[in-house]
């Protein structure tokens, strides 16, 4: 607050003097990038964008590091292969006589969904065998303090024999929604000689776009609104200044 009054009394004094023009305009866009600044602290501690946990693998599992593997053959975490770093995880099914094998793998993210924003699921994958009657699915649940709000049911999803992105863009929170449920199946059926194996890394969630944040700073500081307007800053500079904000609480 106090750089703010000093900026303020900066600009009071020298706005009429003409020999002084050029500092003039340097001090205004000084307090533009001010108001910037403060503006991103304070979203900073009002947003928390949900994270999942160890989503590249390279923490081993434990009690407090998010995933949860489960069912009768749950995948385990591999240096076989990676698409970062040096581990990922591995799920490898294969059936003895006519027996269905299946793996879970599971997080919960309690806190950080906003309710009627977009998100972005992506994770990175490696095929290895599609075989019989396998099934790899995703499936994704919203919740609250209460229970669930709502949910994506068991989808399908397909990649390559090298390490292909899945994207699964703009999925709309449902308004109560504050967590996420992730879970990932892979599963082979009931038939002799049913077969799969993938290997998964870097899953993460996110935000689809950031408008909400953008719309709230313009309310907020009407200066930033006018310097857009008047095309001193540019509304994607402004956008990819909010993104590469999150994107670094993200990596935190
Ligand atoms: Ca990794």
């Amino acid at each position: 607050m106090f750089n703010m009054i000093f900026i303020n009394a900066l600009i009071k004094n020298i706005r009429n003097n003409p020999s002084c023009y050029y500092v003039y305009t340097n001090i205004l866009l000084m307090k533009y990038l001010f108001l910037f600044t403060s503006f991103f602290q304070l979203i900073n501690l009002a947003l928390a964008d949900p994270r999942l946990i160890n989503g590249g693998f390279e923490n081993d599992f434990n009690d407090k590091n998010g995933w949860i593997r489960a069912s009768n053959v749950p995948p385990i975490r591999s240096d076989k292969e990676a698409h970062s770093g040096k581990y990922s995880l591995h799920s490898k099914l294969k059936n003895e006589f006519a027996l269905p094998s299946e793996g879970h793998l599971i997080q919960t993210v309690n806190k950080g969904i906003i309710g009627g924003e977009k998100y972005d699921l992506t994770f990175w994958i490696k095929e290895v065998d599609f075989g019989v009657s396998y099934v790899q699915q995703y499936m994704i649940n919203w919740i609250s303090d209460t229970g669930q709000v709502g949910n994506i049911g068991l989808t399908n999803f397909k990649g390559g024999k090298k390490w292909t992105k899945v994207s699964v863009p703009k999925l709309t929170a449902p308004k109560d929604a504050t967590g996420i449920r992730l879970m990932f199946r892979f599963v082979t059926g009931a038939v002799k000689g049913g077969s799969g194996e993938i290997f998964i890394d870097d899953i993460a969630i996110n935000r689809s776009n950031y408008t909400k944040e953008y719309n709230e700073l313009l309310k907020a500081n009407p200066n930033i609104a006018k310097a857009i307007k008047e095309g001193k800053i540019s509304k994607e500079k402004v956008l990819s200044g909010i993104r590469s904000r999150e994107e670094e609480k993200e990596a935190n």
